[in-house]
Protein backbone atom coordinates (compact mmCIF):
# COMPACT_ATOMS: atom_id res chain seq x y z
CA UNK A 1 0.00 0.00 0.00
CA UNK A 2 1.30 3.54 -0.85
CA UNK A 3 1.27 5.83 2.27
CA UNK A 4 0.65 9.47 1.07
CA UNK A 5 1.55 12.85 2.69
CA UNK A 6 -1.13 14.86 2.06
CA UNK A 7 0.22 18.12 2.06
CA UNK A 8 2.29 17.11 -1.48
CA UNK A 9 0.20 14.28 -2.59
CA UNK A 10 3.62 12.07 -2.60
CA UNK A 11 4.48 8.45 -1.80
CA UNK A 12 6.23 8.55 1.15
CA UNK A 13 6.90 4.76 1.88
CA UNK A 14 5.10 1.69 0.60
CA UNK A 15 3.60 -0.71 3.31
CA UNK A 16 3.45 -4.60 3.03
CA UNK A 17 -0.46 -5.76 2.70
CA UNK A 18 -1.24 -8.18 5.39
CA UNK A 19 -3.28 -11.13 3.10
CA UNK A 20 -6.02 -13.48 4.15
CA UNK A 21 -3.74 -16.13 4.81
CA UNK A 22 -1.27 -14.15 6.75
CA UNK A 23 -4.31 -12.98 8.93
CA UNK A 24 -5.69 -16.42 10.20
CA UNK A 25 -1.42 -16.52 10.49
CA UNK A 26 -1.30 -13.74 12.70
CA UNK A 27 -4.68 -14.95 14.24
CA UNK A 28 -2.77 -18.47 15.15
CA UNK A 29 0.62 -16.40 16.84
CA UNK A 30 -2.39 -14.32 18.77
CA UNK A 31 -3.90 -17.60 20.24
CA UNK A 32 -0.66 -19.37 21.16
CA UNK A 33 0.58 -16.05 23.00
CA UNK A 34 -3.03 -16.12 25.30
CA UNK A 35 -2.54 -18.54 27.95
CA UNK A 36 1.00 -17.58 28.78
CA UNK A 37 -0.03 -13.74 28.82
CA UNK A 38 -3.40 -13.67 30.91
CA UNK A 39 -0.72 -16.24 32.83
CA UNK A 40 1.72 -13.54 33.55
CA UNK A 41 1.47 -11.46 37.33
CA UNK A 42 -0.93 -8.95 37.32
CA UNK A 43 1.86 -6.27 38.98
CA UNK A 44 4.81 -7.91 36.22
CA UNK A 45 1.75 -7.09 33.45
CA UNK A 46 1.43 -3.51 34.61
CA UNK A 47 5.21 -2.82 34.67
CA UNK A 48 5.58 -3.97 31.02
CA UNK A 49 2.71 -1.32 30.07
CA UNK A 50 4.21 1.37 32.09
CA UNK A 51 7.54 0.79 30.16
CA UNK A 52 5.44 0.56 27.09
CA UNK A 53 4.11 4.01 28.09
CA UNK A 54 7.91 5.15 28.99
CA UNK A 55 9.02 4.38 25.40
CA UNK A 56 5.77 5.67 23.32
CA UNK A 57 6.92 9.28 26.08
CA UNK A 58 10.53 8.77 25.40
CA UNK A 59 9.89 8.67 21.23
CA UNK A 60 6.92 11.30 21.26
CA UNK A 61 8.48 13.43 19.27
CA UNK A 62 9.45 11.22 16.49
CA UNK A 63 5.77 9.42 16.75
CA UNK A 64 4.65 13.19 16.15
CA UNK A 65 6.52 14.03 13.34
CA UNK A 66 5.91 10.60 11.77
CA UNK A 67 1.97 11.58 12.27
CA UNK A 68 2.33 15.15 10.41
CA UNK A 69 4.02 13.19 7.64
CA UNK A 70 1.66 10.44 7.13
CA UNK A 71 -1.97 12.43 8.10
CA UNK A 72 -0.88 15.98 7.79
CA UNK A 73 -2.01 16.78 11.40
CA UNK A 74 -0.50 19.86 12.84
CA UNK A 75 2.33 19.03 14.65
CA UNK A 76 0.95 20.58 17.92
CA UNK A 77 -1.82 18.43 17.83
CA UNK A 78 -0.05 15.58 16.76
CA UNK A 79 2.18 16.17 20.22
CA UNK A 80 -1.03 15.54 21.90
CA UNK A 81 -2.14 12.66 20.28
CA UNK A 82 1.06 10.42 20.87
CA UNK A 83 0.54 11.75 24.37
CA UNK A 84 -2.85 10.25 24.58
CA UNK A 85 -1.44 7.34 23.63
CA UNK A 86 0.99 7.75 26.44
CA UNK A 87 -1.52 8.45 29.07
CA UNK A 88 -4.03 6.07 27.74
CA UNK A 89 -0.97 3.26 28.25
CA UNK A 90 -0.36 4.34 32.14
CA UNK A 91 -4.21 4.99 33.08
CA UNK A 92 -4.55 1.07 31.94
CA UNK A 93 -1.20 0.13 33.33
CA UNK A 94 -3.11 -0.25 36.67
CA UNK A 95 -5.51 -1.88 35.71
CA UNK A 96 -4.43 -5.30 36.04
CA UNK A 97 -3.89 -4.73 39.75
CA UNK A 98 -7.21 -3.97 40.43
CA UNK A 99 -9.15 -6.02 38.16
CA UNK A 100 -11.22 -7.27 41.26
CA UNK A 101 -14.31 -9.27 41.17
CA UNK A 102 -17.08 -9.61 43.76
CA UNK A 103 -17.97 -11.79 46.58
CA UNK A 104 -21.71 -12.04 46.70
CA UNK A 105 -23.64 -13.34 49.69
CA UNK A 106 -25.77 -16.48 48.69
CA UNK A 107 -27.28 -18.95 51.09
CA UNK A 108 -25.44 -22.65 51.08
CA UNK A 109 -22.06 -21.69 49.58
CA UNK A 110 -19.59 -18.97 48.50
CA UNK A 111 -19.96 -16.98 45.35
CA UNK A 112 -17.68 -15.47 43.63
CA UNK A 113 -17.18 -13.85 39.99
CA UNK A 114 -13.97 -13.17 38.33
CA UNK A 115 -13.20 -10.84 35.49
CA UNK A 116 -11.52 -13.05 33.05
CA UNK A 117 -10.02 -11.99 29.27
CA UNK A 118 -11.92 -12.44 26.37
CA UNK A 119 -8.89 -14.11 24.63
CA UNK A 120 -7.55 -12.92 21.44
CA UNK A 121 -9.09 -9.21 20.56
CA UNK A 122 -8.60 -7.05 16.93
CA UNK A 123 -8.83 -3.35 17.33
CA UNK A 124 -9.98 -2.10 13.55
CA UNK A 125 -8.68 1.55 13.80
CA UNK A 126 -9.82 4.96 11.18
CA UNK A 127 -7.06 7.11 9.87
CA UNK A 128 -8.33 10.68 11.56
CA UNK A 129 -6.71 9.99 15.00
CA UNK A 130 -4.52 6.86 14.50
CA UNK A 131 -2.45 7.04 17.96
CA UNK A 132 -5.20 7.96 20.16
CA UNK A 133 -7.73 5.32 18.34
CA UNK A 134 -4.86 2.72 18.54
CA UNK A 135 -4.69 2.93 22.28
CA UNK A 136 -8.33 3.56 23.39
CA UNK A 137 -9.06 -0.30 22.24
CA UNK A 138 -5.44 -1.64 22.77
CA UNK A 139 -4.18 -0.68 26.23
CA UNK A 140 -7.59 -1.65 28.28
CA UNK A 141 -7.35 -5.00 25.58
CA UNK A 142 -3.90 -5.76 27.02
CA UNK A 143 -4.73 -4.43 30.84
CA UNK A 144 -7.29 -7.09 30.77
CA UNK A 145 -4.62 -9.93 29.54
CA UNK A 146 -5.88 -10.22 26.22
CA UNK A 147 -3.44 -10.62 23.10
CA UNK A 148 -4.05 -7.76 20.35
CA UNK A 149 -4.07 -7.22 17.01
CA UNK A 150 -4.61 -4.14 15.53
CA UNK A 151 -5.05 -2.97 11.81
CA UNK A 152 -4.69 0.64 11.26
CA UNK A 153 -6.10 2.14 8.13
CA UNK A 154 -5.04 2.11 4.98
CA UNK A 155 -3.79 5.36 4.64
CA UNK A 156 -1.94 5.64 8.03
CA UNK A 157 -0.27 2.16 9.06
CA UNK A 158 3.19 4.69 10.28
CA UNK A 159 2.57 5.12 13.51
CA UNK A 160 0.90 2.05 14.08
CA UNK A 161 3.76 0.39 12.81
CA UNK A 162 6.16 2.01 14.97
CA UNK A 163 3.96 1.63 17.65
CA UNK A 164 4.27 -2.22 17.45
CA UNK A 165 8.10 -1.82 17.84
CA UNK A 166 8.15 0.26 20.96
CA UNK A 167 5.65 -2.56 22.43
CA UNK A 168 8.36 -5.33 21.26
CA UNK A 169 11.40 -2.85 22.78
CA UNK A 170 9.11 -3.00 25.78
CA UNK A 171 9.45 -6.40 26.77
CA UNK A 172 5.91 -7.31 25.48
CA UNK A 173 6.09 -11.12 24.54
CA UNK A 174 5.85 -11.92 20.69
CA UNK A 175 2.32 -12.41 19.85
CA UNK A 176 1.07 -10.08 22.47
CA UNK A 177 0.49 -7.22 20.51
CA UNK A 178 0.61 -7.23 16.43
CA UNK A 179 -0.01 -4.55 13.67
CA UNK A 180 -1.21 -5.87 10.53
CA UNK A 181 -1.59 -3.38 8.06
CA UNK A 182 -4.30 -4.08 5.15
CA UNK A 183 -7.49 -3.10 3.56
CA UNK A 184 -10.60 -3.31 5.36
CA UNK A 185 -12.48 -5.45 2.98
CA UNK A 186 -9.58 -8.11 3.24
CA UNK A 187 -7.91 -8.45 6.62
CA UNK A 188 -10.36 -6.27 8.33
CA UNK A 189 -12.85 -8.71 7.55
CA UNK A 190 -10.48 -11.37 8.17
CA UNK A 191 -10.30 -10.72 11.19
CA UNK A 192 -14.46 -10.01 12.26
CA UNK A 193 -14.80 -13.59 9.97
CA UNK A 194 -11.79 -15.40 12.31
CA UNK A 195 -13.58 -17.32 15.13
CA UNK A 196 -10.34 -17.19 16.69
CA UNK A 197 -11.01 -13.34 17.45
CA UNK A 198 -12.90 -12.94 20.21
CA UNK A 199 -14.07 -9.57 20.04
CA UNK A 200 -13.94 -6.50 17.42
CA UNK A 201 -13.27 -3.24 18.36
CA UNK A 202 -14.30 -0.90 15.53
CA UNK A 203 -14.26 3.12 14.84
CA UNK A 204 -15.15 4.06 11.45
CA UNK A 205 -18.35 4.69 9.33
CA UNK A 206 -21.32 3.79 10.24
CA UNK A 207 -21.47 1.69 6.91
CA UNK A 208 -18.91 -0.74 7.56
CA UNK A 209 -19.72 -0.47 11.73
CA UNK A 210 -23.46 -2.11 10.00
CA UNK A 211 -21.19 -4.84 8.13
CA UNK A 212 -19.35 -5.73 10.83
CA UNK A 213 -22.50 -6.52 13.16
CA UNK A 214 -23.71 -8.72 10.95
CA UNK A 215 -20.25 -10.61 10.53
CA UNK A 216 -20.32 -10.82 14.29
CA UNK A 217 -23.76 -12.09 14.49
CA UNK A 218 -22.91 -15.96 13.35
CA UNK A 219 -20.14 -16.78 16.32
CA UNK A 220 -21.96 -13.47 18.65
CA UNK A 221 -18.65 -12.50 18.75
CA UNK A 222 -18.23 -9.04 20.69
CA UNK A 223 -18.80 -5.59 19.46
CA UNK A 224 -17.58 -2.35 20.23
CA UNK A 225 -18.28 0.37 17.66
CA UNK A 226 -17.68 3.97 17.62
CA UNK A 227 -19.23 5.24 14.86
CA UNK A 228 -19.94 8.49 13.34
CA UNK A 229 -21.01 11.90 14.18
CA UNK A 230 -23.35 14.89 13.95
CA UNK A 231 -23.09 17.01 16.90
CA UNK A 232 -24.87 19.99 17.65
CA UNK A 233 -23.24 22.92 19.16
CA UNK A 234 -26.38 24.65 21.29
CA UNK A 235 -26.26 28.67 21.77
CA UNK A 236 -28.35 30.33 23.72
CA UNK A 237 -28.66 33.56 24.33
CA UNK A 238 -28.00 34.11 27.66
CA UNK A 239 -24.44 32.58 26.86
CA UNK A 240 -21.12 34.51 27.03
CA UNK A 241 -21.08 34.84 23.32
CA UNK A 242 -17.97 36.02 22.51
CA UNK A 243 -16.42 32.87 23.96
CA UNK A 244 -19.00 30.54 22.41
CA UNK A 245 -17.79 32.05 18.84
CA UNK A 246 -14.72 32.28 19.43
CA UNK A 247 -14.17 28.64 20.25
CA UNK A 248 -16.99 26.95 17.53
CA UNK A 249 -14.49 26.77 14.54
CA UNK A 250 -12.56 24.75 16.69
CA UNK A 251 -15.14 22.70 18.26
CA UNK A 252 -16.11 21.59 14.11
CA UNK A 253 -12.37 22.48 12.00
CA UNK A 254 -9.73 21.04 13.97
CA UNK A 255 -8.76 18.29 12.11
CA UNK A 256 -9.73 19.74 9.53
CA UNK A 257 -13.63 18.40 10.18
CA UNK A 258 -12.20 14.75 10.59
CA UNK A 259 -13.56 14.51 14.08
CA UNK A 260 -16.65 12.41 15.06
CA UNK A 261 -17.08 14.47 17.89
CA UNK A 262 -17.52 17.82 15.31
CA UNK A 263 -19.90 19.96 16.23
CA UNK A 264 -20.69 20.61 12.89
CA UNK A 265 -24.49 21.87 13.29
CA UNK A 266 -24.60 24.97 15.36
CA UNK A 267 -28.18 26.26 16.46
CA UNK A 268 -27.81 29.59 17.83
CA UNK A 269 -31.08 31.21 19.70
CA UNK A 270 -32.63 33.72 17.46
CA UNK A 271 -32.65 36.41 19.71
CA UNK A 272 -28.84 36.19 19.41
CA UNK A 273 -28.19 35.14 16.22
CA UNK A 274 -26.96 38.07 14.31
CA UNK A 275 -24.55 39.27 17.14
CA UNK A 276 -23.08 35.67 17.00
CA UNK A 277 -22.72 35.11 13.16
CA UNK A 278 -20.80 38.90 13.52
CA UNK A 279 -18.70 37.49 16.23
CA UNK A 280 -18.30 33.61 14.32
CA UNK A 281 -16.97 35.53 10.99
CA UNK A 282 -13.42 36.54 12.16
CA UNK A 283 -13.04 33.76 14.18
CA UNK A 284 -13.58 31.63 11.23
CA UNK A 285 -11.36 33.51 8.93
CA UNK A 286 -8.45 33.43 11.47
CA UNK A 287 -8.33 29.59 11.72
CA UNK A 288 -4.98 29.24 10.68
CA UNK A 289 -4.87 26.62 7.95
CA UNK A 290 -1.24 25.47 6.40
CA UNK A 291 1.72 23.66 6.60
CA UNK A 292 1.10 20.78 9.61
CA UNK A 293 4.97 21.10 10.20
CA UNK A 294 4.71 24.92 11.42
CA UNK A 295 4.12 25.16 14.90
CA UNK A 296 1.70 27.82 14.83
CA UNK A 297 -0.58 26.14 12.14
CA UNK A 298 -4.35 24.80 13.44
CA UNK A 299 -5.71 22.71 10.80
CA UNK A 300 -3.93 20.77 7.81
CA UNK A 301 -4.87 19.20 4.50
CA UNK A 302 -7.36 16.94 3.91
CA UNK A 303 -6.14 13.08 4.15
CA UNK A 304 -6.76 12.18 0.26
CA UNK A 305 -7.98 13.60 -2.94
CA UNK A 306 -11.07 11.13 -2.62
CA UNK A 307 -12.02 12.69 0.70
CA UNK A 308 -11.70 16.41 -0.53
CA UNK A 309 -14.12 15.71 -3.26
CA UNK A 310 -16.48 13.98 -1.16
CA UNK A 311 -16.18 17.28 1.50
CA UNK A 312 -16.51 19.31 -1.38
CA UNK A 313 -20.02 17.65 -2.70
CA UNK A 314 -21.47 19.28 0.22
CA UNK A 315 -21.28 22.63 -0.47
CA UNK A 316 -22.03 22.78 -4.10
CA UNK A 317 -22.52 25.81 -6.70
CA UNK A 318 -25.62 27.57 -5.02
CA UNK A 319 -25.00 26.43 -1.44
CA UNK A 320 -25.79 29.05 1.10
CA UNK A 321 -22.59 29.81 1.95
CA UNK A 322 -22.18 32.43 4.75
CA UNK A 323 -18.16 32.92 4.79
CA UNK A 324 -14.91 31.35 4.40
CA UNK A 325 -11.62 30.82 5.95
CA UNK A 326 -8.80 30.56 3.95
CA UNK A 327 -6.47 26.97 2.66
CA UNK A 328 -3.21 26.93 0.69
CA UNK A 329 -3.72 26.20 -2.79
CA UNK A 330 -1.35 23.90 -5.30
CA UNK A 331 -0.31 20.67 -3.98
CA UNK A 332 -2.17 18.97 -1.05
CA UNK A 333 -5.66 17.81 -0.16
CA UNK A 334 -6.69 21.22 1.23
CA UNK A 335 -10.11 22.62 1.99
CA UNK A 336 -11.40 26.07 3.60
CA UNK A 337 -13.30 26.40 6.53
CA UNK A 338 -16.62 26.82 5.45
CA UNK A 339 -19.88 28.07 7.56
CA UNK A 340 -23.43 27.56 5.90
CA UNK A 341 -26.20 29.82 7.23
CA UNK A 342 -29.09 27.59 6.25
CA UNK A 343 -32.51 28.06 8.24
CA UNK A 344 -33.75 26.20 5.79
CA UNK A 345 -31.85 23.62 6.08
CA UNK A 346 -34.02 20.49 5.31
CA UNK A 347 -32.96 19.88 1.94
CA UNK A 348 -28.79 19.68 2.43
CA UNK A 349 -27.46 16.53 2.69
CA UNK A 350 -24.55 18.59 4.72
CA UNK A 351 -27.27 18.67 7.61
CA UNK A 352 -27.87 14.92 7.80
CA UNK A 353 -24.75 13.56 6.74
CA UNK A 354 -21.74 13.25 8.24
CA UNK A 355 -19.24 15.66 5.76
CA UNK A 356 -15.85 14.50 8.13
CA UNK A 357 -14.19 17.69 6.73
CA UNK A 358 -14.69 21.92 7.86
CA UNK A 359 -17.92 22.19 6.66
CA UNK A 360 -20.44 23.51 9.58
CA UNK A 361 -24.10 24.62 9.10
CA UNK A 362 -25.66 27.49 11.69
CA UNK A 363 -29.82 27.39 12.09
CA UNK A 364 -31.47 29.73 14.58
CA UNK A 365 -34.22 28.20 17.31
CA UNK A 366 -36.53 29.87 19.39
CA UNK A 367 -36.16 27.98 22.89
CA UNK A 368 -35.02 25.24 24.58
CA UNK A 369 -37.72 22.68 23.63
CA UNK A 370 -36.66 23.99 19.69
CA UNK A 371 -33.24 23.36 20.39
CA UNK A 372 -33.46 19.83 21.44
CA UNK A 373 -35.92 19.03 19.30
CA UNK A 374 -33.46 20.29 16.34
CA UNK A 375 -30.34 18.48 18.00
CA UNK A 376 -31.83 15.64 18.12
CA UNK A 377 -33.28 15.68 14.23
CA UNK A 378 -30.22 12.55 13.04
CA UNK A 379 -29.91 8.99 13.06
CA UNK A 380 -26.34 10.02 15.26
CA UNK A 381 -25.28 10.68 18.78
CA UNK A 382 -22.61 10.82 19.39
CA UNK A 383 -21.69 14.57 21.44
CA UNK A 384 -22.43 18.02 21.53
CA UNK A 385 -22.03 21.05 23.29
CA UNK A 386 -24.22 23.61 25.17
CA UNK A 387 -23.79 27.25 25.62
CA UNK A 388 -25.78 28.74 29.08
CA UNK A 389 -25.13 31.00 32.01
CA UNK A 390 -28.11 29.13 33.21
CA UNK A 391 -27.23 26.00 35.20
CA UNK A 392 -30.52 24.38 35.23
CA UNK A 393 -31.00 24.93 31.60
CA UNK A 394 -27.66 23.45 30.46
CA UNK A 395 -28.51 20.38 32.37
CA UNK A 396 -32.12 19.64 31.03
CA UNK A 397 -30.50 20.31 28.09
CA UNK A 398 -27.60 17.98 28.40
CA UNK A 399 -30.25 15.02 29.64
CA UNK A 400 -32.25 15.89 26.44
CA UNK A 401 -30.27 15.83 23.60
CA UNK A 402 -29.56 12.13 22.66
CA UNK A 403 -25.76 11.50 22.51
CA UNK A 404 -23.23 9.77 24.88
CA UNK A 405 -20.91 12.79 25.24
CA UNK A 406 -21.88 16.52 26.24
CA UNK A 407 -20.12 19.22 27.43
CA UNK A 408 -21.40 22.77 28.72
CA UNK A 409 -19.08 25.85 27.95
CA UNK A 410 -17.17 24.02 26.22
CA UNK A 411 -16.32 21.68 23.71
CA UNK A 412 -14.57 18.94 25.22
CA UNK A 413 -15.03 15.65 23.87
CA UNK A 414 -12.86 12.64 25.07
CA UNK A 415 -11.56 12.59 28.73
CA UNK A 416 -9.30 9.07 29.38
CA UNK A 417 -10.73 8.44 32.59
CA UNK A 418 -14.55 9.10 31.40
CA UNK A 419 -16.64 6.83 29.31
CA UNK A 420 -16.87 7.40 25.82
CA UNK A 421 -19.38 6.26 22.92
CA UNK A 422 -22.43 7.15 21.19
CA UNK A 423 -26.78 6.74 21.45
CA UNK A 424 -28.13 5.56 18.28
CA UNK A 425 -26.28 4.99 14.96
CA UNK A 426 -23.12 6.82 16.16
CA UNK A 427 -22.60 3.47 17.80
CA UNK A 428 -22.62 0.11 20.85
CA UNK A 429 -20.33 0.00 24.09
CA UNK A 430 -18.44 2.79 25.61
CA UNK A 431 -14.43 3.25 25.35
CA UNK A 432 -12.08 4.76 27.76
CA UNK A 433 -12.87 5.55 31.28
CA UNK A 434 -13.29 2.11 33.82
CA UNK A 435 -16.12 0.76 31.50
CA UNK A 436 -13.59 0.26 28.75
CA UNK A 437 -12.21 -2.75 30.93
CA UNK A 438 -15.81 -4.72 31.10
CA UNK A 439 -15.62 -4.65 27.81
CA UNK A 440 -12.43 -6.15 27.52
CA UNK A 441 -13.86 -9.27 30.05
CA UNK A 442 -16.58 -11.98 30.23
CA UNK A 443 -17.82 -12.30 34.15
CA UNK A 444 -17.47 -15.77 35.14
CA UNK A 445 -19.33 -16.75 38.48
CA UNK A 446 -18.19 -19.71 40.37
CA UNK A 447 -20.34 -21.01 43.36
CA UNK A 448 -18.24 -23.07 46.09
CA UNK A 449 -21.31 -25.02 48.38
CA UNK A 450 -20.58 -25.13 51.92
CA UNK A 451 -22.82 -26.86 53.33
CA UNK A 452 -23.27 -31.26 52.73
O1 LIG B 1 -14.09 4.60 6.83
P1 LIG B 1 -14.12 3.04 6.92
P2 LIG B 1 -13.49 5.51 5.65
C1 LIG B 1 -16.68 8.16 8.63
C2 LIG B 1 -16.51 9.53 7.99
C3 LIG B 1 -15.76 9.22 6.74
C4 LIG B 1 -16.40 7.92 6.34
C5 LIG B 1 -15.59 7.04 5.43
O2 LIG B 1 -17.77 10.05 7.70
O3 LIG B 1 -15.92 10.19 5.74
O4 LIG B 1 -16.60 7.24 7.56
O5 LIG B 1 -14.27 6.86 5.93
C6 LIG B 1 -11.60 -0.62 7.89
N1 LIG B 1 -14.31 -4.93 7.20
N2 LIG B 1 -15.63 7.87 9.61
O6 LIG B 1 -13.90 5.00 4.32
O7 LIG B 1 -14.15 2.45 5.55
C7 LIG B 1 -10.68 0.34 7.16
O8 LIG B 1 -9.61 -0.36 6.57
C8 LIG B 1 -13.47 -4.61 8.18
C9 LIG B 1 -15.94 8.17 10.97
O9 LIG B 1 -12.07 5.66 5.88
O10 LIG B 1 -15.20 2.70 7.86
C10 LIG B 1 -10.24 1.25 8.29
O11 LIG B 1 -9.23 0.60 9.05
N3 LIG B 1 -12.82 -3.43 8.23
C11 LIG B 1 -14.89 7.81 11.88
C12 LIG B 1 -11.52 1.35 9.15
O12 LIG B 1 -12.29 0.20 8.81
C13 LIG B 1 -13.06 -2.54 7.25
C14 LIG B 1 -13.54 7.50 11.48
C15 LIG B 1 -12.36 2.60 8.89
O13 LIG B 1 -12.67 2.68 7.53
C16 LIG B 1 -13.95 -2.82 6.19
C17 LIG B 1 -13.38 7.21 10.08
C18 LIG B 1 -14.60 -4.09 6.19
N4 LIG B 1 -15.45 -4.43 5.23
C19 LIG B 1 -14.41 7.42 9.20
N5 LIG B 1 -13.99 -1.74 5.37
C20 LIG B 1 -15.04 8.03 13.33
N6 LIG B 1 -16.03 7.42 13.96
O14 LIG B 1 -14.24 8.72 13.92
C21 LIG B 1 -13.16 -0.82 5.89
N7 LIG B 1 -12.58 -1.30 7.02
Amino acid sequence: MQVINPVTGEVVRTVAETSAEETDEAVARAEAASASWRAVAPGDRARLLRAFADLVDARLEELARLEVLNAGHPIGQARWEAGNLRDVLLYYSAAPERLTGLQIPVPGGVDVTFKEPLGTVAVIVPWNFPMPIMGWGMAPALAAGNTVLVKPAEWTPLTALRVAELALEAGLPEGVLQVLPGRGPVTGRRLADHPGVRKIVFTGSTRVGRELMAACAPGIKRLTLELGGKSANIVFADADLERAAATAPYAVFENAGQDCCARSRILVQASAYDRFMELLEPAVKGVAVGDPAAEETEVGPLISAEHRAKVASYVPDGAPVAFRGTAPDGPGFWYPPTVLAAPDHHGLPAWHEEVFGPVALVVPFTDEADAVRIANDTAYGLSGSIWTRDLGRALRTARAVEAGNLSVNSHSSVRYWTPFGGYKQSGLGRELGPDALDAFTETKNVFLATEP
